[in-house]
């Protein structure tokens, strides 16, 4: 049953089922609809699942074949990667040391399957704002610390995303993360990111480390951190559209995009999805110290433009 959470005269943001199948737990998110834009909204994960700027195709892709149920993550929008980004050094030590626990491994930590609170939404001629927050404590025996995530989120002509993470604990505690966006293309081959050249990178798929010297290539499959907190650009060539993102307090770029290959063994990607997005993420992949009682925040401004 849709609710109507705000209504303005400037937004309307109503509540929305995202899944429909019988006997599941009900998956609540947000529809948000404003003359600068429409977006929408996983509560499960905080997650950003669709941003349509006024003029232009969405932003963000988002699998028609995504998971909406607990214990999975959603394939597409922008997954919040936290507190650990990827398997988790510690995690994988884990495991090698203890092959019989009842603990499951967690790609790119628990936040993104978990279900966040709204704590306000306004809205104003520029756009509207929306805060989720996550709180909790022992969520994972490899992350017991007390914390809340606030997330403020500013749908208007571009999109802003600022994730605050405070450490209630009085120890410091370590995170790694990133801002996972997937962003809709015409296809991987037709894309550049020029600002990723020159820079250094760690190659997930070989190991290696090395300095891009060349134009890279977003078709997949690619699994790159660069270690640059520079602006990017990724230029769509054919659809003439360019999606500029400015990340603050992040030490990484990574591209990712599984290839077909990869993508045929998951069943959460529809046939040739893997065609239509490029992930560009920023993100911090190794880990980082919140202090105790203190608060770090991570940040990125996603604006589309025609070319
Ligand atoms: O950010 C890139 C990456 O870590 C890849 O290695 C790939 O696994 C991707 O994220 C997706 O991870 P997921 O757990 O969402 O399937």
């Amino acid at each position: 049953m849709t609710k109507i959470l705000l209504n303005n005269d400037f937004a309307q943001v109503t509540s929305i089922t995202l899944n429909q199948e019988a006997g599941e737990e009900r998956l609540e998110g947000l529809n948000i609809s404003h003359a600068h834009c429409h977006a929408k909204v996983s509560l499960y994960g905080g997650q950003v699942l669709s941003f349509k700027p006024k003029g232009h195709k969405d932003v963000l892709w988002l699998s028609e074949q995504a998971n909406y149920q607990q214990g999975k993550a959603i394939r597409g929008g922008i997954p919040l990667c936290w507190p650990w980004f990827g398997a988790n050094d510690k995690q994988n030590q884990y495991f090698a040391e203890n092959p019989n626990t009842s603990i499951n491994a967690v790609n790119h930590g628990f936040a993104r399957q978990l279900t966040w609170q709204i704590a306000n939404i306004e809205a104003d001629e520029s756009g509207v704002t929306l805060i989720v927050v996550l709180s909790g404590e022992k969520q994972h025996p490899l992350w017991p610390n007390a914390y809340t995530l606030t997330q403020t989120l500013f749908f208007g002509k571009s999109l802003e995303q600022t994730l605050a993470m405070s450490n209630l604990s009085s120890e410091d505690v370590q995170y790694s993360a990133a801002l996972h966006s997937y962003f809709t293309v015409s296809n991987p081959s037709n894309v550049s990111i020029d600002a990723l050249t020159g820079l250094s990178y760690h190659d997930k798929l070989t190991g290696n480390s090395s300095i891009q010297r060349e134009s890279v290539s977003c078709v997949g499959e690619i699994d790159r951190e660069y270690h640059s907190c520079e602006k990017m650009t990724l230029t769509d060539h054919t659809w003439q559209r360019r999606i500029d993102i400015i990340s603050s307090n992040c030490q990484q770029w990574v591209i990712w995009n599984p290839g077909t290959e990869l993508a045929n063994t998951m069943a959460d990607i529809h046939p040739r999805g893997e065609q239509e997005y490029v992930c560009l993420e920023a993100a911090n992949t190794s880990w980082q110290t919140i202090p105790a009682g203190k608060t770090v925040t991570i940040s990125q401004e996603i604006t589309v433009t025609h070319q």
